[in-house]
């Protein structure tokens, strides 16, 4: 029996002694390769924990202290002393472990939002909360050298520090990554502090050696002493932290436990807001992440966990926009992109590797992406800000008031669009064609397919006037699905029997629209399919295809509120068209994760569902009465 199977919960953790904290240290590390090497998930960044995450727990008294992990992807080890271990089989499976913390999975997790840069806010608002109620409870909240570089961090320290009794240990977790390492003036303050010799060493130093010189040294050492803190800027110029008012304790090693412990129950103990500054090494402890340069396993799909070897994925909607990104640059010079720390996984690399003086890596600040791209943009350039759809959320009064108001030609690229499964409910793309709806003179283009992508981006930064947006999802693209014919600019994919049924089909909904006119026409209703292309502006076209039909059925990757069907609808409705209309897209619920298959199929939105609702309100409509209500 190894020391891990003994863990029930961190009180488990107070009795070992350090031979045994070792040997956990080495079996935890052990698990996560053998369990995430299986289902896929956060390998590097939690590798890069374990310690420090041994060291929390011993040293804060969770459920009663409250832990709050940034982002929440590094939360695996937690996981793991709070008694979960045995659910890694079903890490981000249906009905298994949610892959960040989870209130729902237990009394140890509280902030589950895997949005990055807000664990120092929820942390000043429990202090505020603990202290008010008058309970003894602290707040240690982890946030890494990452998600330090995003906005809201620093409007919550700004916050913290300027109340000395806050109950807050910042734990800044330092691997000098994100994906790729951390830039920017931040990232360079961290290095520094992280590399000089540490201004109290180096005063001694000072002090020893000037004091060996008989009648000068003394003098000079207390005239040092006065200027300690431009001498400490000087040599460590940890200047940013103190001079907002906040103790820092640092540098940690972060990879020796009982180090990282002594510095926690230090800042503990002083009751108020401390930054205890750890460094550790992502990946640390198995060979293929610290040698994966890319991003040191940060997130792999499963792999091999002899050799680090990841499954094929073959071509997905990335790669094609990658791809595309390389060709446009060399044809527009005036051409520049934006990644929010994320150069990979949004497909800029080939683009920046071409390009390099033309990309930026803005750090986790989708907000200042925005802006900043319309000042490039006011600048003479056109910019393609390429994040995660669901990321994009934070910029949306950047996009409404600084590009949108301003008529800046910027293209938003958004992957991951729509369902995207394992991450659970804050990683599905599901809100952007709702909240984008409402955005004066932006035009929005959903491609259903690879050649589309490429086309629908190409006219997308042609546009220098306003802003545009490509979405698209996760994974490999469907196969090309050429035009019978066109409508508007509308392809008209399926024109089949009688004009019965008009479907729009949007983005990735297109080739699910496709099989289900098919099943139609088996059963003798006459179907039409568009894929609208753009989908906002809506087509004056669809207008007059909605009233040749009999009924009109969008179907869409998005929330049902507020997204292409709704404005649809609401078109035709002022257009007085009088056919009737049935929506079909995500229901606006937060979906627990599952594989997007899996979570597709739940939600109804497969062919098989889709085209057995819609022969029920075909036969309604035959038989004179009204659509059913949806169930
Ligand atoms: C608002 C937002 N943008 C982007 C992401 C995607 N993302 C997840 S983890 C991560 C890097 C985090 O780096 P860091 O905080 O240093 O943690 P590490 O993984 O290095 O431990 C990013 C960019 C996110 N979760 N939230």
């Amino acid at each position: 029996m190894g020391v891990l199977d003994r863990i029930t919960g961190p009180r488990d953790l107070r009795d070992l002694s350090d031979d045994e904290l070792d040997e956990l240290a080495s079996e935890i590390r052990d698990f996560l390769v053998r369990k995430v090497s299986r289902t896929g998930g956060h390998l590097g960044p939690n590798l890069g924990v374990v310690e420090l995450t041994l060291a929390l727990h011993r040293v804060f008294d969770s459920p009663k202290d409250r832990l709050v992990f940034d982002t929440g992807h590094q939360a695996y080890v937690h996981k793991i002393v709070t008694g979960r271990a045995e659910g890694f089989d079903k890490l981000r499976q249906e009905g298994g472990l949610s892959g960040y913390p989870s209130q729902a999975e237990s009394d140890h997790d509280i902030v589950e939002n895997s949005h990055a840069s807000t664990s120092l806010s929820y942390a000043d608002g429990l202090a505020k909360a603990f202290a008010i109620r008058g309970e003894d409870r602290h707040v240690a909240a982890v946030i890494g050298d990452g998600a330090l570089t995003g906005g809201m961090a620093w409007e919550a320290l700004n916050n913290i520090a300027a109340a000395p009794d806050r109950r807050v240990v910042i734990v800044v977790n330092d691997n000098g990554r994100s994906y790729t390492p951390t830039v920017g003036g931040l990232a360079n303050h961290l290095t520094t502090l992280r590399t000089n010799p540490r201004y109290e060493q180096v005063l001694d130093m000072v002090k020893r050696r000037l004091n060996g010189v008989r009648g000068v040294g003394p003098a000079v050492y207390d005239a040092l002493h006065a200027m300690k803190k431009g001498m400490k800027d000087a040599l460590a110029p940890q200047g940013l932290f103190e001079d907002l008012g906040l103790k820092y304790v640092g540098p940690i090693d972060g990879h020796d436990r009982a180090s990282v412990e002594q510095a926690l129950a230090q800042a503990k103990r002083f009751n108020g807001p401390v930054i205890v500054h750890v460094i550790t090494r992502k990946g640390f402890g198995y060979d293929p992440a610290e040698r994966h340069e890319a991003d040191q396993f940060h997130s792999p799909g499963a792999f091999n966990a002899e050799t680090g070897e990841e499954n094929p994925k073959g071509q997905v909607w990335t790669d094609v926009f990658a791809d595309e990104m390389v060709t446009l640059g060399a044809e527009r010079k005036d051409l520049v992109a934006i990644t929010a720390a994320m150069m990979h996984p949004v497909g800029l690399h080939l683009f920046a590797a071409k390009y390099p003086e033309r990309t930026f890596d803005v750090g986790i600040a989708e907000q200042h992406a925005a802006t900043s791209a319309a000042g490039l943009a006011m600048g003479g350039l056109h910019p393609v800000v390429a994040v995660y759809a669901t990321f994009l959320n934070r910029a949306f009064d950047q996009v409404l008031m600084d590009v949108a108001l301003h008529r800046c030609g910027v293209t938003f690229v958004l992957d991951r669009s729509g369902v995207t499964g394992d991450d659970g409910a804050s990683h599905n793309g599901m809100w952007d064609m709702s909240i984008l709806q409402v955005v004066p003179g932006l035009r929005l283009a959903a491609p259903r397919d690879a050649t589309r992508l490429r086309e629908l981006l190409g006219e997308a930064v042609q546009v220098g006037d306003a802003p545009t947006v490509v979405r698209f999802p996760k994974g490999p693209p469907s196969g090309d699905l050429e035009p019978v014919g066109r409508a508007g600019g509308c392809d008209v994919l399926v024109r089949s029997g009688t004009k019965d049924v008009l479907i729009v089909g949007v983005g990735s909904m297109a080739a699910t629209s496709v099989e289900v006119a098919e099943r139609l026409v088996a059963q003798g209703i006459g179907a039409t399919v568009v894929d609208p292309r753009w989908v906002k502006p809506v087509d004056p076209a669809l207008v007059d295809l909605a009233r040749e039909h009999r009924l009109v059925v969008s179907v869409e990757d998005n929330g049902i509120v507020g997204g292409c069907g709704s404005v649809l609808l609401q078109t035709l409705n002022q257009a007085r068209v009088e056919t009737p209309v049935r929506l079909h897209g995500i229901p606006q619920e937060f979906l627990d994760h599952a594989k997007r298959g899996v979570i597709l199929e739940r939600i109804g939105l497969t062919a098989q569902t889709l085209a057995r609702s819609i022969v029920e309100d075909v036969t309604a409509i035959d038989a004179g009465q009204p659509l059913l209500p949806v169930e």
